[in-house]
């Protein structure tokens, strides 16, 4: 279509922002011209219900876009912004930006590309329908560009994270010495697992108490989703760029010290522990990810902060995070519709309700309520491990990963769960199942001393459940990962087992599942009422 030209020939443009891409120099916005083009920010249900997402995680996507929109506007840039309850709000993306080509008649429509994959049907579904061009900009918020990860994909079929690493390692001089990884590896993780001494006080998080146009937001997400899963009392999330730097600042100087030695410890009351809470701002765009890694770098140059720290904290975001998404776009669709393990039974209802005589499992679905925040071991090991050894439907584990956590996108969520913890890729991401016994939580944490079950019993109704279900998952996957060399340990001991022993283990676990009910919730519904 031609481009109508207005005053000085220049056109005007559409920018659509969506709510995770609140980052100034996003490609949707680098070339604005604040004379002529409009920012196009909209508040919709369907996003905020198309999973039923904590109340945390709308009321801090909203507060943070009101606050970039303020931003903008101070700029002097005009901003479209669509609340919520704007009496025409037409409750979806692809509502909203119709709205808004009819009231403004621009030029062209231009956006980032999105998150996630349904996103971005809709947005190719806007080049058919609008009666403009909408152009879509790749994503320059990552440090490794989509198709270079489709490149490094192409023609393998396992996709390992530290090999993708070092390269990224390379790629951007990160911790890198004349060309070698540096302290001379790449790797410090076996330095990393010490469990917390008691006695040992971690730093307070640091809150940032609600302004007022968060406690709005608050009030409207309070009433508009009542019904959804989580509480908003502790909501102190950073909702704008210079309260996300001052978390990032905090981070560096009181936690990053101590951040890999206690990376995979847990403890009853600290759901934070050296943790950085950044993701929630990293995945909204209020922080970048090559600002937060080069953050950390200099901590280690300066002296202030131990290598293995600084490179486990690394790992995470040019790793784990470049790596995640890269799989999550070379994989998708198909990958979400694997089930390598054919897992099928229903989520039970205390990964809702917390109420289990699991302690782990109720101290972290406790502290996901309160805060939409679980750490990272939480995530892969308590309700990770458990999903895995109970065989729990990928579909629904997946949605409640997406709902629970104010950093959830499917971009992130999907391979960590589906690849990562539940193995449902067949082994596309990890060489083998996550899977642990009770002896592995007890070790990290101080859970199992207040639990109603005894993680030193193997078998028997007061035997910690993780210790049966971990061996019954084995059994019942023999066919599929005794093959598997990194499991060649587990399975000799399987074997070494009489066959007494593999039927109490059934036993056990087959009571158990048949206590768990499960939640016969259709999956697009996920969450409590
Ligand atoms: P820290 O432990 O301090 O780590 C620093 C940063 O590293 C994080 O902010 C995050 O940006 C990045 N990071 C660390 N691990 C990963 C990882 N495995 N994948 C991607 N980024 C990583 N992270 C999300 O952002 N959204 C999710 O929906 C999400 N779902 C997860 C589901 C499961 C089952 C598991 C095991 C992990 C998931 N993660 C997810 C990764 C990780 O648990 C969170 O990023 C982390 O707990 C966020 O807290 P933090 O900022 O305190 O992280
Ligand atoms: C998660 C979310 C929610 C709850 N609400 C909105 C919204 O009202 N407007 C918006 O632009 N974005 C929202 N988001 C984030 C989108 O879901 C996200 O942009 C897509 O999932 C693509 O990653
Ligand atoms: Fe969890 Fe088992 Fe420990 Fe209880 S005993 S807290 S169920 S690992």
């Amino acid at each position: 279509m031609a481009a109508r030209r207005r005053t000085g020939g220049a056109r005007r443009t559409l920018r659509f922002v969506l709510g995770d891409q609140l980052t100034r120099p996003v490609s949707s916005l680098i070339d604005l011209d604040p004379e002529h083009d409009v920012v196009l920010m909209v508040e919709v249900r369907d996003e905020a219900t198309y999973v039923r997402h904590h109340k945390q995680k709308i009321a801090f996507l909203f507060a943070a876009m009101r606050h970039f929109a303020a931003e903008l506007e101070a700029e002097g840039i005009a901003v479209d912004y669509v609340r919520l309850t704007d009496p025409d709000n037409a409750g979806s993306f692809t509502g909203e930006l119709e709205r808004a080509v009819a009231r403004h008649r621009p030029d062209r429509v231009v956006v980032t590309e999105p998150g996630e994959w349904r996103v971005l049907q809709m947005m190719q579904d806007w080049r058919e329908t609008l009666p403009v061009p909408v152009e879509i900009r790749g994503d320059n918020r990552f440090l490794c560009p989509r198709e270079d990860f489709a490149r490094w994909a192409e023609g393998r079929h396992h996709l390992r994270m530290e090999t993708f690493y070092r390269g990224m390692r390379r790629r951007t001089g990160l911790l890198m010495d004349a060309g070698e990884p540096a302290g001379g590896r790449w790797n410090f993780d076996a330095e990393n697992r010490k469990r917390l001494p008691k006695g040992q006080r971690p730093p307070d998080r640091i809150g940032f108490q609600p302004d007022p146009m968060t406690r709005e937001v608050i009030a409207l997400v309070e009433q508009e989703f009542a019904g959804h899963f989580g509480d908003l009392a502790q909501f102190s999330w950073p909702v704008t760029r210079s309260d996300a730097l001052a978390a990032l600042r905090h981070f560096i100087a009181q936690c990053l010290p101590t951040f890999g030695d206690f990376q995979d410890a847990m403890k009853i009351g600290a759901p934070f522990l050296y943790h950085a809470l950044l993701s929630p701002a990293l995945n909204a765009g209020l922080l970048t990810a090559e600002e937060t890694c080069w953050a950390a770098e200099r901590a280690y140059r300066e002296g202030a902060a131990p290598l293995n720290a600084v490179e486990g904290f690394i790992r995470q975001i040019l790793g784990w995070r470049e790596y995640v998404r890269g799989v999550y776009w070379a994989r998708m669709p198909e990958y979400r519709d694997t089930n390598a393990l054919k897992a099928g039974r229903d989520l039970p209802w205390f990964y809702w309700s917390g109420e289990t005589g699991l302690n782990c499992i109720a101290q972290v679905v406790t502290d996901t309520r309160a805060h939409a925040y679980a750490h990272h071991i939480q995530r892969l090991m308590v309700t990770g491990n458990f999903a895995l050894i109970a065989g729990l439907d990928p579909a629904q584990v997946e949605e409640w990963y997406l709902i629970v956590f104010a950093d959830a996108y499917e971009w992130v969520e999907l391979p960590n769960v589906h690849g990562m913890v539940l193995w449902a890729d067949g082994g596309v991401m990890g060489s083998k199942p996550y899977a642990a016994s009770g002896a592995y939580i007890d070790r990290m944490s101080d859970y199992c001393g207040s639990c109603n079950y005894d993680v030193k019993v193997k078998s028997g109704p007061r035997a910690c459940p993780f210790n049966y279900l971990y061996w019954n998952f084995l059994i019942e996957n023999e066919d599929r990962l005794a093959g598997n060399q990194r499991m060649s340990m587990p399975y000799r001991t399987l074997r070494g087992m009489t066959d007494r022993r593999r039927g109490e283990i059934r036993h056990d676990a087959a009571t158990f599942l048949a206590s768990l009910g499960g939640r016969p919730a259709p999956v697009s519904q996920g969450g409590p009422d």
